[in-house]
């Protein structure tokens, strides 16, 4: 089934919220926003925006009713800027006016004095001066340290890890209306309109059942509105509510750039042991995270970092320890994977070290590690349904990855100024949020008395397709055309209390949802079909809109049905909640079973570099992917697809750059370089592995929004493995590997 988004987006029908149309009265918003990173305010002074023509108020955080409080995990983050300023970017005024030209226009007349006070932007400065946002954190199996003496290698090393700018192509915004006796309704482009709902209530001093929040779809977010959306829309409420006007806030791009944070920037340490045939006995790894300003979902972000600082391979004896760093810098948060890229990054350069030290392919200590069927995780998950050595081995087969090393080989030794690489990305990504409790979803099916169906649910369709999953659950359920189905807005008045969007468990949790809310009413209909044919309800099927007892035909369709079962006044709408079985993490013990399951698989990446200019490109990307038992080949094709390129951007061009003082550098499209068409490998291939469901993901189909994106991380090793056929002793780890650096690095003198 195609997505069913797909006509709208070609013929630009779509509805986003800038295409809302816009009320008559509705006044616009923006923001002004901290020059400098780090500073303590000495005066404010709004009146030249005040006084501007077309302005109708300027917003402070002295205006605000309730709590200047917004953080989403810990009350860490203010809405509007009071006494300290502490990164560039952060919001200090909302300037409110008859059009957005005359907002943005105006705040350039606020005035600000303030004292500069030192920024820090590197997270290893900010660890030695101990500006974290929490005190590390440590998970340990085994005793690392006890084994490095048994070992035959030890190696150990440093790498750093650049940030990644979502570029959602639709910015962050909100559009807020009063409503009567105080309350309000927003429209925000966010993956959680509850934490929206929560904000505003918060902001404003109100109950949460005042705030109604309602999203139709969002153009991209990969992370970025996962916690992000929530300050423009806490403004526009704040505004709407005290001029009671709709009020509608909209970034620009380079606002957007600006003002959000990004992925996570790390630093690592690493020291790997291995045996003499090549099993790792044992790793230690410091991650130094940088955090930005504020913790927003920082924590949460370690904690997958944490958990997947092993990849795809079993280790004995390891500890891991993260550092949150505190850094002037604006909040860095959400982005998909959230801690995984770079805890499989760290992995993959120690690896990738032992083998340079040892000379000896990368691969071959990959593979000799791969997890087996009940290896136990060092968080103390025990996996089951492992598919990794057979994505491994299915891609060895079907890519015939031998002959192509002999041949790179081959190549390398003809060519002196082209060389290739190939590097091998085994995947493991754990499904369920880390937090437990987020692992929850609710999903509200009405059928009307005509047999058409309408499906609300907490799911926020963002491109990724999962509408049209929804709607595939509902009509396989209920045995009727999706014609007949209709997927509503996401409304926090329908569905209440929802997890954000992501996770890559949106499918997941609100499908099986749905599942349940479907079943209960089939299993009603199925009761009141036995009674109309003289059957048992056991005997009764719903299928392509008709009714069969024991498998045949009772010549009454869906229609009638519905129709009788109104008539009888039955139930004909119904609630379905889910939480996922099973899974819990001990937070004293800090060992658990904190995934529903695993996604698995396999990338050859083979890249070609000009060792002249510096330049490369990717000649193949080949993939086996375990997508379980796919309910939608097409979607999910489409995610490993979108997810490997953005992951290689990466870790090849995307490169951001702050000024020493905290200022974003690449703050524009001219200045930071994401995938486009030209980008993709030549030859690209996606091939499902042929394994079964795991009975947690729905209808057996696996949770495929994250995982390839680590795929991606294999570009980095692609490129470095091509360079170090022109210069061998190339020894850093340090991504993005961009054509500057890879210059620098062919011409690298390397001391003996
Ligand atoms: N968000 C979150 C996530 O709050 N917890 C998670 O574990 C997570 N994982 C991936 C993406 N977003
Ligand atoms: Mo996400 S990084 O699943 O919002």
């Amino acid at each position: 089934m195609k997505n069913i988004d797909s006509k709208g987006h070609v013929t630009g029908k779509s509805v986003y919220l800038d295409d809302i149309p816009v009320r008559q009265d509705t006044l616009f918003a923006a923001v002004y926003s901290a020059p400098v990173a780090h500073a303590r305010i000495l005066s404010l002074d709004t009146s030249g925006a005040q006084n501007f023509p077309g302005v109708v108020a300027v917003f402070t955080a002295g205006d605000i009713p309730g709590e200047n409080q917004i953080g989403g995990t810990i009350p860490d983050e203010t809405l509007l800027a009071e006494e300290e300023i502490i990164y560039q970017g952060e919001p200090i005024a909302v300037v409110v006016a008859e059009n957005e030209y005359i907002a943005r226009e105006a705040r350039e007349k606020i005035k600000l004095e303030y004292e500069t006070l030192e920024a820090i932007t590197d997270p290893r400065e900010a660890a030695e001066k101990g500006s974290l946002l929490l005190s590390p954190r440590t998970l340990a199996m085994g005793d690392a340290s006890s084994q490095w003496d048994k070992c035959s290698y030890v190696f150990s090393g440093s790498t750093k890890i650049g940030g990644q700018e979502h570029l959602y192509i639709e910015t962050q915004g909100a559009y807020c209306f009063p409503k009567e006796n105080g309350n309000l309704t927003v429209y925000s482009s966010t993956q959680s309109p509850t934490a929206i709902q929560r904000a505003i209530a918060k902001v404003l001093g109100k109950g949460m059942h005042q705030i109604e929040t309602d999203v139709t779809r969002l153009g991209g977010a990969f992370g970025g509105k996962e916690d992000q959306a929530t300050p423009w829309a806490c403004m526009a409420a704040l505004a709407s509510s005290s001029l009671q006007k709709p009020v509608k806030l909209v970034l620009s791009r380079q606002d957007d750039l600006r003002m959000t944070g990004k992925r996570h920037p790390y630093a690592a340490d690493f020291k790997i042991g291995l045996s003499a045939d090549l099993k790792i006995m044992a790793f230690e790894v410091t991650y130094y995270q940088n955090g930005g300003a504020v913790n927003d979902l920082s924590l949460a972000i370690a904690e997958r970092t944490l958990f997947h600082a092993t990849n795809s391979y079993y280790i004995p004896h390891i500890k891991s320890t993260i550092y949150s760093c505190k850094t002037n810098l604006p909040p860095n948060t959400a982005f998909r994977g959230f801690g995984g890229p770079q805890g499989m990054f760290v992995m993959e350069s120690a690896i990738a070290k032992a083998a340079q030290e040892l000379e000896i392919p990368a691969l071959k200590i990959q593979q000799k590690n791969l997890l087996k069927e009940g290896d136990l995780l060092y968080y103390g998950q025990k996996v089951k349904q492992v598919h990794i050595r057979k994505a491994w081995q299915t891609a060895f087969r079907e890519f015939e990855i031998r002959k192509k090393q002999k041949e790179i080989d081959d190549f390398n030794k003809k060519n002196p100024l082209i060389k290739k690489g190939l590097a091998l990305m085994p995947i493991t990504f754990g499904i369920s949020f880390t937090a437990t409790f987020l692992n929850q979803a609710r999903a509200l099916v009405h059928v009307y008395t005509d047999g058409s169906v309408g499906v609300s649910t907490g799911a926020i369709e963002m491109g990724q397709g999962v509408n049209t999953k929804m709607l595939q659950v509902t009509a396989q359920t209920l045995g009727i055309t999706p014609s007949r189905i209709k997927l509503e807005s996401t409304n926090t008045t329908r569905v209440a209390n929802t997890s954000p969007t992501a996770a890559s468990s949106g499918a997941d949790l609100n499908g099986q949802a749905l599942l349940i809310a479907c079943r209960g009413i089939l299993q009603r209909l199925k009761k009141l079909a036995g009674e109309l044919h003289g059957a048992n309800a056991s005997e009764i099927d719903l299928k392509d809109e008709k009714i069969f007892v024991g498998g045949q035909f009772t010549g009454m369709s869906w229609e009638t049905l519905i129709s009788e079962a109104y008539l009888r006044r039955m139930q004909l709408s119904e609630i379905g909640h889910y939480a996922t079985p099973e899974i819990y993490f001990d937070k004293e013990k800090k060992k658990g079973s904190p995934f529903a399951y695993h996604v698995y698989g396999t990338a050859m990446l083979v890249s070609k570099v000009d060792c002249l200019r510096g330049t490369y490109e990717f000649e193949e990307v080949k993939i086996i992917h375990d997508f379980g038992e796919s309910m939608n080949p097409v979607i999910d094709t489409g995610q490993v697809e979108g997810g490997v390129i953005q992951g290689m951007g990466y870790v090849t061009m995307e490169e951001l750059a702050y000024s020493k003082s905290g200022r974003l550098l690449s703050n524009s499209l001219s200045t930071y370089k994401v995938p486009d068409i030209y980008s993709v490998p030549k030859v690209f291939v996606v091939k499902p592995l042929k394994v079964s469901g795991p009975k947690h993901a729905i209808l057996k189909s696996k949770a495929v929004g994250e995982p390839p994106l680590m795929y991606g991380l294999g570009a980095y090793f692609a490129v470095r493995n091509a360079m170090r056929a022109f210069n061998p002793g190339f020894k850093y780890f340090d991504s993005p590997i961009t054509p500057e650096k890879v210059l620098l690095g062919l011409y690298e003198k390397v001391k003996a």
